[in-house]
């Protein structure tokens, strides 16, 4: 077993032959210029800063034998898995599905949408395209979990209080143990990181655990 005495609200173990590494929508549309997120008037640099770190936790948990599966958030060409409801928000320069300069904004295949090039998943690892928030919805997930024989889940990625808080919660629904690498994830508003951060670890880790990323590749290599 691998032990993160630093972790909060308290300590945690995780057998690593049963852990995975989810990373959540590291793509383009989010953290580069030109994209998504840049659309919705976010400030992409609170996102970018974080892409050394979460490489450093990708290669741990690689050189562990760890799965690593990677989210992206995407939508068909057709648009069939987009709601209005969805696509209608707000008052974006682009909305989804919409041509920018990267492409048809987060729409599977366009280069937009895809994960930025310093975070590449390697040939074999799981890549889920989802049209929500939560990994879990409308993909296979589950399933693939299940496969692998996962019991607890190490969640990187973007935004903290969107994507990665909503998957968390999916994952705690189902029965896996959750650990946020804090340094690992961001948000365009760093207000809502530290807000979600405190919610999923409050009332005795109600959500799951949160550790700084070096503590988690200090467990692994231990
Ligand atoms: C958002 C995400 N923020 N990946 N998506 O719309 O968190």
């Amino acid at each position: 077993m691998a032990q993160i005495p630093d972790a909060l609200p308290f300590s945690f173990t995780f057998d690593p032959a049963t852990t995975a590494l989810i990373v959540i929508d590291m793509q383009r549309d989010f953290v580069e210029p030109g994209g998504f997120g840049e659309t919705l008037g976010n400030d992409v640099a609170q996102l970018r800063q974080i892409i050394p770190t979460v490489a450093a936790l990708i290669a741990a948990a690689r050189k562990h034998g760890l799965p690593v599966i990677h989210t992206r958030e995407c939508h068909r060409p057709d648009l069939s898995d987009l709601p209005p409801a969805k696509r209608d928000r707000g008052k974006p320069s682009l909305r989804i599905g919409d041509l920018g300069p990267m492409g048809r904004i987060l729409i599977a295949g366009e280069p937009g949408a895809d994960i930025v090039p310093e975070l590449y998943p390697l040939p074999g690892e799981i890549v889920l395209d989802k049209p929500g928030k939560g990994a879990f919805y409308a993909t296979s997930l589950s399933d693939d979990l299940a496969k692998l024989g996962t019991k607890s889940l190490i969640f990187a990625g973007v935004t903290t209080e969107v994507c990665v808080q909503t998957t968390m919660r999916e994952a705690n629904d189902r029965g896996f143990t959750c650990l946020l690498a804090e340094d690992s994830t961001a948000s365009y508003f760093p207000e809502f990181k530290a807000a979600a951060i405190e919610m999923i670890r409050a009332q005795g880790a109600i959500v799951g655990w949160t550790a700084q990323t070096a503590k988690i590749v200090e467990a692994l290599n231990d």
